[in-house]
């Protein structure tokens, strides 16, 4: 079967999938998608064809991953792979490795048995998490004002909410400017957060800013903070 009949088939191939599980990782880790088939003994691999394809949304058209036909293995992912021993005993389980924000998708399995069709389709949420950029101390003088800067890089989804606090105090609203997260190369999205702070001797010094966020990466918070001396 050429390339071209391939890919025909495997835009069609997720409709009608069933049970839709959610795996949730963290971009740079390896994960296993599980299909599994069941796989009669007398059948050799000869008979038997995986594809392994993704979709972005459902609505998207579908990209393949991986396929194995006529015992040929062809990786269209780098970095994935279904172990033919597992194969054997009814498990087309995808391998995936080092997984990045773009590989994001609804993973869809085929495994072709004449007459029989198997399909198990699986969501995976790949997350990215922030890396804080914050001075960890910061001296200004007397009845100055300034602005600490909390840069907060390399996230995956977009969504993130960044709130300044005084540590084991309040949170501050006042001279906070937040900008839009702008998107990088590799599909994470950076965002700054801004506080511009009035240094009163008697209230400020020796006080821990903290920049605080929230993110699908981490099921609590990111946080770091600046110590600000006043002279
Ligand atoms: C299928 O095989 C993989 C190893 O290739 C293993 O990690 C996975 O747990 C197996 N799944 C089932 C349902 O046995
Ligand atoms: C994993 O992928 C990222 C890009 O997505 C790359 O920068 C990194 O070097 C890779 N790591 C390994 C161990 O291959
Ligand atoms: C004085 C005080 O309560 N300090 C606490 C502030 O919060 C940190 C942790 O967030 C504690 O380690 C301190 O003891």
């Amino acid at each position: 079967m050429n390339f071209g009949l391939i890919i025909m088939l495997v835009l069609l191939h997720c409709k009608g999938a069933t049970t839709e599980s959610t795996r949730k990782i963290l971009a740079g880790m390896d994960v296993t998608l599980d299909c599994p088939f069941n796989k009669p003994d007398h059948v050799p691999l000869m008979k038997v064809t995986v594809e392994w394809g993704v979709m972005v949304d459902e609505h998207a058209v579908q990209r393949l991953v991986y396929t194995f036909q006529d015992e040929r293995p062809m990786v269209h992912r780098v970095g994935s792979w279904v172990d033919a021993k597992s194969l054997l005993q009814g498990n087309a389980s995808l391998h995936l490795l080092n997984v990045s924000v773009a590989d994001e998708g609804v993973y869809c399995c085929r495994v072709i048995i004449t007459p029989n069709t198997y399909k198990v389709s699986t969501r995976l949420e790949v997350s990215a998490k922030p890396v804080i950029s914050l001075p960890e101390a910061v001296t200004v003088m007397e009845g100055e004002k300034r602005t600490l800067m909390c840069e907060i890089t390399g996230f995956y989804p977009e969504q993130l909410t960044v709130t300044w606090l005084i540590q084991n105090g309040s949170q501050l609203s006042r001279g906070v400017c937040t900008g839009m997260a702008t998107p990088n190369p590799d599909g994470t999205y950076s965002v700054s957060s801004l506080i511009t702070v009035q240094a009163t001797a008697t209230e400020s010094s020796g006080v821990v800013y903290v920049c605080h966020v929230t993110h699908r990466s981490h099921p609590g918070y990111h946080s770091k903070g600046v110590l600000l001396t006043v002279q």
